[in-house]
């Protein structure tokens, strides 16, 4: 099952290591055939060359659309070796057997990280190329296709070990490297196409993804792990540039995607506000009017869960917020920019990275969400619901006062990104407790409450900051239970969607103790 490889076509725009390899195929006798720029940088470099114009009899044409999409190409990659037919077909249209294929596709996904115009992105939709690879990985029986700048190495240290072919099994590799790009290449161009209409049906939209990183290990260690990109180029963990310290773990990965998703609820024109992320959940979130306070205040939430977690800003770091922040271990600090002064005291913090991405996700934006499950996944919209003051019903006799509508609507946001059953007490712009992922939403009542009294302890504070909160729920309140134990530790005001059966006993609680109630009409799950 070794394939000789007499005659090899390089079509590549990331042209790293082509002329290393364009050389080494040529001293094992290889005939090379390649498109313009390709044939012109192995040209360059002293080899001898076929244009791929002159093996198919036509010039490259239309801005390049049109250069391999011929049969003298097609079915050099396509035929099969061992069949009188196409052996035939072969001899009788003058068309060579091409053993060994070298693509690597127009850069569609970086220019559209690049921010380039849609005509621009268009244009860097590559046709031929994906054609190419998916004829030769398909007649991987006889064809190599190698599509990965990684994979050239690996590739003449296979020739050489097997007298100038491939085995099987290598090709079988490559295959499958092959058709993973193809559709990560497809899946990509779907996202942007996406983002383009705000549309991202599920139904429409399938999984896969161009590898980024591959991981130091998984959610644990003994699990390996990689990170894909979706081609969204959306602001955020994706995409960041990273200033500073460790590579990111896999867990980093998924809690600065948390923390960052949440800060973005915040716009940077209302003002600064900051999100300290534990597990997925965040442990504090607050808006200040400085930078500094706002990360304090999310701190004072629950400082012993923010010990080692991950810091996400809506504002650019600044020296103030630095210092702060460098008094205790925190993992990651992401943000959409940060000075000068910043960047100098994180310096000396050399296992703190540091994030950068240029600015804030838009949490509206159309997007989508994929969960595994065993033998499948399940894709569904982003949440990007919003509700503004006009979208609340109050039910309770009493109405909300200002401050507590504003804190009720900043609540709201905060457990949109708690993992449910979410409950989050929140007091003049910051959270001061928040309960998560419990199995009964009165547990999550408790936790909270009781990680505030904790607070207020390490704080020194006569009394619980929840005396005088509000209080959110992503979800109504099946019985009056969790809204009573929200009222004893002093909330005075309650948001959540309603719809609950009992609506009317919890309403009638509210009264009794004297609570404002609002209803959103909208639910905020996160399992
Ligand atoms: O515009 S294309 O979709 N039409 C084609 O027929 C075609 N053939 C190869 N793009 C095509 N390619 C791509 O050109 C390859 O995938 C590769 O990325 C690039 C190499 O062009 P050059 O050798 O001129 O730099």
């Amino acid at each position: 099952d070794i394939a000789p490889i007499r005659r090899a076509l390089l079509s590549v725009s990331d042209k790293t290591g082509l002329t290393d390899l364009g050389r080494a195929l040529a001293d094992r006798g290889v005939e090379l055939l390649s498109t313009g720029g390709s044939a012109r940088a192995l040209r360059d470099a002293g080899l001898t060359v076929r244009d791929v114009a002159d093996v198919t009899g036509f010039p490259e044409m239309m801005d390049g659309r049109v250069k391999t999409l011929h049969p003298a190409v097609h079915g050099g990659l396509l035929a099969l070796r061992d069949d009188k037919e196409h052996v035939r077909a072969m001899e009788e249209h003058g068309i060579g057997a091409i053993d060994l294929l070298v693509v690597n596709l127009y850069p569609f996904e970086s220019t559209v990280a690049s921010g380039a115009d849609p005509a621009t992105c268009i244009e860097n939709i590559d046709i031929g190329g994906p054609a190419m690879i998916r004829a030769a990985a398909k007649n991987h029986g006889f064809v190599s296709v190698v599509v990965d700048v990684e994979d050239y190495a690996p590739l003449l240290d296979e020739m050489a070990a097997n007298d100038g072919g491939t085995t099987l099994a290598f090709r079988q590799k490559l295959a499958m490297t092959a058709y993973s790009r193809t559709a990560a290449y497809d899946s990509a161009v779907s996202t942007w196409m996406a983002a383009q209409q705000q549309d991202n049906t599920p139904r429409r939209r399938t999984v896969a993804g161009t590898l980024a990183q591959v991981l130091r290990y998984g959610e644990n260690p003994h699990q390996s792990a990689s990170f894909y990109l979706d081609g969204s180029a959306r602001p955020g963990v994706a995409t960041a540039q990273q200033l500073q310290g460790k590579e990111l773990s896999y867990n980093n990965i998924n809690d600065t995607d948390a923390a960052f998703e949440l800060a973005s609820e915040f716009a940077p024109e209302d003002g600064p506000a900051c999100a300290i992320i534990k597990h997925a959940n965040p442990c504090g979130v607050a808006r200040a009017a400085t930078l500094k306070d706002a990360y304090t205040r999310a701190f004072d939430c629950d400082r012993t869960s923010a010990f080692g977690g991950i810091i996400a800003l809506n504002q650019p770091l600044d020296g103030a917020t630095a210092d702060e922040i460098a008094q205790i271990f925190t993992e990651v600090v992401i943000a959409p920019g940060a000075d000068d002064d910043a960047r100098r005291i994180f310096e000396a913090k050399k296992n703190l990275r540091l994030l950068i991405t240029g600015g804030m996700a838009d949490p509206r934006a159309a997007a989508r969400t994929i969960r595994q499950v065993s033998g499948g996944y399940l894709m569904q919209d982003k949440d990007n619901g919003h509700i503004s003051a006009d979208d609340l019903k109050v039910v309770t006799k009493r109405q909300p006062t200002e401050a507590e509508l504003a804190d009720m609507l900043f609540a709201w946001k905060v457990a949109k990104h708690v993992k449910s059953n979410a409950i989050v007490y929140a007091r003049d712009g910051a959270t001061v407790g928040v309960g998560a992922g419990q199995m009964s939403r009165v547990d999550s009542c408790r936790i909270a409450a009781r990680k505030s009294q904790d607070m207020a302890e390490v704080l020194g504070l006569a009394k619980p900051l929840t005396q005088g909160s509000v209080v959110a729920s992503d979800a109504f309140f099946p019985f009056a239970d969790g809204l009573l134990t929200a009222a004893e530790a002093g909330a005075t005001a309650v948001i959540h969607p309603g719809g609950s059966m009992r609506d009317d006993e919890v309403i009638a609680a509210a009264d009794e103790a004297g609570l404002a109630m609002v209803l959103t009409g909208m639910r905020h799950f996160r399992h």
